[in-house]
């Protein structure tokens, strides 16, 4: 020992001795305790009259600290003590030291603040020198001690706060406590400078959300980075980090969190506390996390329909049951699987129920948690069956020929009967439109016997089948029985027809605009209808089946449809259309030349040319016009024409035959110069003149045989006279020239 260190010693053996007194252990000695700085070297002896010798340090702040020994002694020990006397290290031993090459010796501990000791003593009887440092380096760590348990527990702000944490020799555990206002993820990250170190996560009660991670292979210079994340529902949580076997050191730590902003309404853990879900509006955004396993949602369904269930999962995997109001199950554990954080499984299915009351339960599949969204669409069937129709005894009641009932076929309802009565034999054809890909249809006697039944298939619910069969019954009830056929659900819609119970489409007379009545004849005891524009008249047929229904009168071309009615439905329609009957014929001049007649009436119509006790007839066109073939007739005849049509007669035309042949040229007797007279022969009663050159000379008319005799003045030899016969209807003769003689 230098003079210098001698006087250091007895300054510190001066400054420790006091204190000294009051330690209780019996291992440290006040008369060898010394404090020794850090990264100071401090030389020892051994000797057989000083045994041991004990230093003290003092870390202002949790660290490591690093004791080097050179020992030039065949075997010494070592301890290290906090101050309460508790060993830190126990005998270590440090031999091979000799006095001319020294033991090198060295070890590190991380200690919380405080005072500690160190003792150095004799083993054997050895004895000798060393030298001793301890070096110093400040954890840096951040943490709030006392952690070490639940209610000591040190806040951190998730998101934000970066804790370094440090694991040593006297403080083995640190907890740390993060409280969640809403469901969310958190991911804890740790970077850990220690070999290998426990982390636990605990809820507020203190179970185990994660239960000794291990978190090895961290070292002083590259530490373990490790993450990992779990979902949880709002509240207090507490993380736990504490010593792997005698493992210490530092870790930084941070918490992540991001909330799930899930809608849902929690606790919605079974029916009866399940969330009112609303159709075809609401779209819940749920949550599944580590303590919370199950959510429980209650749909309600007016009438019966179809519903939709979709679900964009971003769990990895995640059940999905169906459950009626009774518990049954519908859908069972269905397994949604392939979601992600990033990319939602978007997944859906459809069912046909009844209406009432459903649960939709989504549940955890093994560990698996997140987001979901659900959403459910409805359509309502619009059936008007009438439930329930489950056996012969419930049977509805078809009409035929006029009821198109629309049935549906659902997870909870799988027979639907019907029942028909026929008053007579006849043929029926039973129709479906199935929009079920399959379906069975049976038909059964008035016992429930099977008369025959068919498989209708390839219908959807956007295309129907469209399946018809015809059957001969005789007289009796039946039962149509539509069944299911293996799972499948949908709607249909039923009629049967019987045609022969309909009445005969009506027989109808003509209709005239003089008409007030429209008569006729279908089945007896059938109300007959009669349509007119949107007026409807309507009498019972009688007993042959005559009707009579009065209407007032129309005008040519209306329309009128008539149809009978009766308790098993609608004949068909006639269609009649009210005519008039033709007009007056107009008549072209007839003369006794003309070998027809011809004229205009209404198209169609027979035309009727009577003279005397003769009829002659022919079609007019269809625009009216006629050309009767007539013999020629004598002027003066009279012709009578009428035209007639289905809806009766013209008023009647009378026509006269007129003359149009000129009066043969007259025959004149000779005429001398003494002349007074001219006669001849000309047309009975036609008028006779003469004519030199233009002037008339002398005029008569002819006898009713022919003879004429016309007065004139006498005439010079040679005067050339022309005689002329003009007829009644002033036809002119050829001109009949004489000389004067
Ligand atoms: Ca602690
Ligand atoms: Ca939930
Ligand atoms: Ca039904
Ligand atoms: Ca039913």
């Amino acid at each position: 020992m230098g003079k210098a260190k001698q006087v250091l010693h007895i300054i510190f053996v001066l400054v420790l001795a006091l204190p000294a007194l009051f330690f209780q252990t019996k291992h440290i000695e006040a008369s060898t305790t010394q404090n020794l700085p850090f990264n100071t070297t401090v030389t020892g002896y051994i000797t057989n009259s000083n045994l041991e010798q004990t230093y003290k340090i003092t870390l202002p702040r949790a660290g490591k600290i690093k004791v080097n020994v050179d020992s030039y002694i065949g075997d010494i020990y070592l301890d290290l003590l906090d101050s309460k006397g508790n060993k830190v290290w126990d005998e270590k031993d440090i031999y091979y030291g000799t006095t001319t090459t020294p033991k090198e010796w060295s070890d590190d501990e991380d200690l919380e603040p405080g005072t500690y000791y160190i003792k150095v003593y004799q083993y054997g009887d050895n004895t000798g020198k060393y030298t001793l440092n301890v070096g110093y380096n400040q954890a840096n760590n951040n943490d709030v001690e006392p952690n070490n348990g639940t209610l000591q527990a040190q806040p951190i702000t998730v998101n934000t706060q970066n804790i370094t944490g440090y694991i040593s020799w006297n403080d083995d555990t640190d907890y740390y406590k993060i409280t969640l206002s809403k469901a969310g993820r958190i991911s804890i990250n740790l970077d850990s400078y220690i070999d290998e170190v426990y982390l636990d996560l605990l809820d507020s009660k203190r179970n185990k959300v994660w239960d000794q991670k291990d978190i090895y292979y961290g070292s002083p210079s590259t530490p373990k980075q490790w993450s990992d994340y779990v979902d949880l529902e709002p509240g207090t949580y507490f993380i736990k980090i504490y010593q792997y076997d005698d493992y210490t050191g530092t870790y930084n730590l941070n918490v992540h969190y991001d909330t799930a902003n899930n809608n849902e309404v929690e606790p919605n853990n079974g029916t009866t506390q399940a969330q009112t879900l609303t159709l075809n509006k609401q779209k819940i955004s749920g949550f599944i996390s580590w303590n919370d396993d199950t959510d429980f949602y209650k749909i309600t369904l007016p009438k019966a329909g179809r519903i939709s269930v979709n679900l964009d999962s971003y769990l990895d995997e995640v059940y999905l049951d169906l459950f009626n109001s009774n518990g049954q199950k519908i859908w069972d554990r269905l397994d949604i699987y392939y979601g992600s954080p990033s990319t939602p499984k978007q997944w859906s299915s459809y069912e046909d129920l009844e209406a009432g009351t459903y649960y939709i339960k989504v549940s955890q599949y093994s560990y698996n948690t997140g987001k979901y969204n659900l959403s459910v669409h409805y359509t309502q069937a619009n059936n008007n069956e009438a439930e329930p129709n489950n056996g012969t005894t419930q049977a509805q009641t078809l009409a035929m020929n006029k009821q198109k009932v629309t049935g549906y076929i659902s997870w909870n309802d799988d027979t639907d009967f019907y029942k028909v009565t026929l008053p007579k034999a006849g043929k029926i054809t039973v129709n479906l439109d199935s929009y079920l890909e399959e379906v069975y249809l049976d038909l059964l006697d008035s016992k429930g016997k099977q008369i025959w039944y068919e498989d209708i298939y390839y219908g959807s619910s956007s295309t129907p089948k469209q399946w018809s069969n015809e059957e001969t019954l005789s007289p009796g009830t039946y039962y149509i029985k539509v069944h299911k056929y293996s799972e499948h659900t949908g709607k249909y819609v039923l009629s049967v027809k019987a045609p022969f119970l309909l009445p005969a489409t009506p027989a109808v007379n003509i209709v005239s605009t003089s008409s007030t009545s429209v008569t006729g004849n279908t089945n007896t005891q059938s109300t007959v209808y009669v349509k007119i524009g949107s007026k409807t008249y309507s009498k019972l047929s009688d007993s042959k089946g005559n009707f009579k229904v009065t209407i007032p009168t129309q005008k040519t071309g209306t329309k009128i449809y008539i149809y009978a009615k009766n308790n098993y439905g609608t004949s068909g329609q006639r269609t009649v259309i009210v005519g008039a009957p033709p007009s007056t014929p107009t008549i072209t001049t007839v003369s006794n030349n003309s070998t027809y007649v011809s004229g205009k009436t209404s198209k169609n119509s027979t035309v009727s040319v009577k003279i005397g006790s003769k009829t002659y007839s022919k079609s007019s066109d269809s625009k009216g016009n006629f050309k009767v073939t007539i013999p020629k007739q004598k002027a003066g005849t009279k012709i009578y024409v009428i035209a007639k049509n289905t809806y009766g007669a013209s008023l009647q035309k009378r026509v006269t035959v007129v003359d149009r042949i000129p009066p043969s040229t007259p025959s004149v007797n000779s005429i001398s110069y003494k002349s007074k007279y001219i006669s001849g022969r000309a047309e009975a009663n036609s008028t006779v003149s003469a004519y030199v050159g233009s002037k008339k000379i002398g005029s008569t008319k002819a006898d009713k045989y022919g003879k004429y005799q016309m007065k004139i003045s006498p005439r010079k030899k040679g005067t050339s006279i022309k005689v002329i016969a003009i007829d009644k209807a002033g036809n002119k003769s050829g001109g009949n020239t004489v000389k004067v003689r």
